[in-house]
């Protein structure tokens, strides 16, 4: 039976304007989207997969578990926690495999670069030499190449790594927590050894015992968080510079009428990075000219988007969720994707337009698609043949709709680094200002808002989330689909601080930042362990993360690397509420993952479906952990004097469009 096309009439779902607006012409009567495919399916999800206990490992089931009912155990006898937890941790295995094996492309082209063989140069060399200290590398006598060409070697051979001593990286979290995971046996050990490991321990008639599995689920998931993102996010930036604040917009209005569209999509630098390079280069852009074009757009969709809107200022024109809706324009060109979160369903819906999906990544194939493999020896030749490919289908476009109005304006590229320069004072970057800040209670707290959009629920649940958050003065740092999400109802901007909070309304005027800080990607949520990690070496908010009054959640989490995300924030001691996780199914397994982790970790999942109960509950955590840190008293309210201001603002965002943390 084939799908039919409900576009977005009558369809409550859909709050984006934008979308609405696209899905509603003529020229995208024929484009069926994830919408069309939600509601024609007429059947909710499969209950043994939504709560986590249907189990396929071997080829005596499937067997669909019921908890609690002798006769639906598995065939080999898995009880309903057993199937769970091994599902769970297979969950975070996938996620944390995504994330690494992309982080293992950034740091072998951080070492071609170091070796010349890559148009891109090592431009962070602050960066770089708080690496090599990490590292242990001997800096004397060597130049900036030398230097990452032994960092580069040394972080490649954490994925590999075969002893049992921790992966290096993990000696940036705080002392208590790596004596903590030290004794509970889940330092990662090699980042790829983790992901294998689980995938043994959950074969079938391996580990059978839900919390040992679930051990190694958190070392697998502090392998990721603490060793390949974080090591992506590094050396990515050492290579494309460190994100300061600057302005951007985002939205299917950025695309462009009379330019080439090209909108980059899926998760690696490397390539976006080029078609930047690519599109300034003078043939490219006479052959534009040629086409009748005044140049080359590029704009991004999903994590890529993220990575160059925030280093480069270069737009966003959709998250995941609108993915389809880009190409319905009909004003693409092209839409080069890698890998990760680029849905099939892209390669139907350009058929009925000019476009060409162009793959890059021999990983990431699709039928209907044009493969052009990015070489990273040949980066910009990769890149300039890919251009050329979209300038060619210019003359081609047919009719087509962009949403002009749609753009919305974002400052984005907070880095952990211009967080520190911002808030801190005149001479000196410091997280100093922030905790403060916190203790007084101007900032009750912080909150992470990151990962996907899900076509399950309602678009809006991330603003939903972050309104109530920021009204109830907890400051907001957000990643991924979510962050664009935010940036398109205009939380990005400072003029959002007037829907804060009093107490942290003061503070995002006074230094002139918005109220959701724009931290990055997914692999970028590491920029959030350095930041807690950073207001934990403070003082005065506890000795560990555990400690600090921080919430985290991925409202509309679709990919498994969320759930990865989401055990790696738990596992180092952080609140982590989520929509929808594959657990309820599981009596035992449900209660030690949404109570028993806190004993272990510190940190602990809730689970809560309705958006604004989900805000209120990372409110009372946050307010839990004030008050175990004696600083729940009326929190206070005082206008700041001119010292005050110069404490706060002394450092800070001078001018959003250029300015940059002192080195
Ligand atoms: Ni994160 Fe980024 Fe978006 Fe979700 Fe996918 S693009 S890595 S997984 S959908 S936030
Ligand atoms: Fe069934 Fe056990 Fe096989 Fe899973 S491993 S499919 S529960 S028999």
């Amino acid at each position: 039976m084939a799908i039919s096309r409900t576009g977005c009439e009558g369809c409550n779902d859909i709050t984006c304007t934008s979308t609405k607006e696209v899905l509603s012409q003529d020229s995208a009567k024929n484009v069926i989207t994830a919408y069309d495919r939600v509601k024609s399916r007429g059947m909710s999800a499969c209950l043994f997969g939504s709560s986590g206990t249907c189990c396929r490992n071997c080829n005596m089931g499937p067997c669909q578990i019921i908890d609690g009912v002798d006769e639906m155990i598995g065939i080999c006898g898995a009880t309903a926690d057993t199937v769970a937890a091994r599902n769970y941790a297979r969950t975070i295995a996938a996620g944390s495999a995504a994330h690494t094996d992309h982080a293992r492309e950034m740091v072998k082209g951080f070492i071609a670069t170091a070796k010349g063989e890559t148009p891109h140069e090592i431009k962070d060399v602050d960066k770089l030499m708080e690496l090599a200290e990490v590292f242990e590398v001997d800096t004397k006598g060597k130049d900036k190449n030398e230097i990452a060409l032994e960092v580069g070697e040394l972080a490649l051979a954490d994925f590999g790594k075969q002893d049992d001593k921790p992966v290096t990286m993990l000696k940036r979290a705080p002392k208590k927590r790596q004596e903590l995971w030290e004794r509970l046996g889940v330092e990662p050990r090699g980042i790829d050894r983790e992901v294998v490991e689980v995938l043994h321990r959950t074969h079938m008639g391996v580990d059978q015992e839900y919390k040992n599995i679930m051990l190694q689920g958190s070392r697998c998931a502090i392998g990721d968080g603490w060793g390949s993102s974080m090591l992506s996010t590094e050396l990515t930036d050492i290579m494309f510079g460190t994100p300061v604040p600057i302005r951007a917009i985002v939205d299917l209005g950025v695309l462009r009428t009379d330019q080439v569209n090209v909108t980059v999509h899926g998760h690696e630098p490397l390539l976006a990075e080029s078609l930047c390079l690519a599109a300034q280069d003078e043939e490219i852009l006479a052959l534009a000219k040629k086409a009748g074009a005044t140049g080359i757009n590029l704009a991004g969709v999903c994590c890529t988007g993220n990575e160059i809107l925030m280093r480069r200022g270069i737009p966003v024109a959709a998250g995941f969720i609108q993915q389809e809706m880009a190409l319905a324009t009909g004003a693409i060109e092209a839409m080069v994707v890698d890998v990760q979160c680029i849905m099939q369903s892209v390669a139907e819906v350009a058929k009925s337009f000019h476009t060409d999906i162009i793959t890059t990544n021999y990983r990431a194939k699709m039928t209907g698609a044009v493969h052009i493999q990015f070489e990273e020896e040949d980066a910009l030749g990769s890149a300039k043949e890919i251009l050329k490919k979209a300038i060619s289908n210019y003359k081609k476009r047919g009719d087509f709709y962009i949403p002009q109005e749609s753009k919305s304006d974002v400052v984005v590229g907070f880095s952990h680094e211009t967080i520190n320069y911002m808030l801190g004072g005149r001479f000196r970057g410091s997280y100093r200002p922030l905790n403060d800040n916190i203790i007084n209670g101007r900032i009750r707290g912080v909150a992470a808002i990151v990962g996907c959009d899900n076509f399950k629920m309602s678009d809006n649940h991330h603003e939903i989330v972050a309104r109530e958050l920021i009204k109830n003065d907890i400051l907001v740092l957000a990643t991924g689909c979510a962050a664009t999400a935010l940036g398109r109802v205009g939380l990005l901007r400072p003029e959002a601080a007037k829907e804060a909070g009093p107490g942290l309304a003061e503070v995002c005027e006074t230094v002139g930042m918005p109220p959701v800080l724009h931290c990055g990607s997914c692999v970028d949520n590491s920029r959030l362990l350095i930041a807690a990690t950073a207001m934990v070496k403070e003082g005065g908010l506890g000795d560990d993360i555990s400690d600090l009054p921080l919430a985290g959640t991925a409202t509309s989490w679709m990919s498994e690397k969320a759930v990865a995300i989401g055990q790696y924030f738990v596992s180092s001691g952080v609140f982590v509420i989520f929509q929808n996780l594959p657990v309820t199914g599981a009596k035992k397994f449900n209660k030690f993952m949404t109570e028993g982790m806190e004993e272990i970790y510190g940190g602990v999942w809730a689970i809560e479906e309705d958006p604004l109960k989900l805000a209120q509950k990372m409110i009372a955590h946050i307010d839990k952990k004030r008050a175990a840190l004696g600083i729940d008293k009326k929190r206070e309210r005082v206008l700041f004097d001119m010292a005050m201001r110069r404490d706060l603002g002394g450092g800070g965002l001078q001018d959003v469009g250029c300015t940059g943390p002192v080195k």
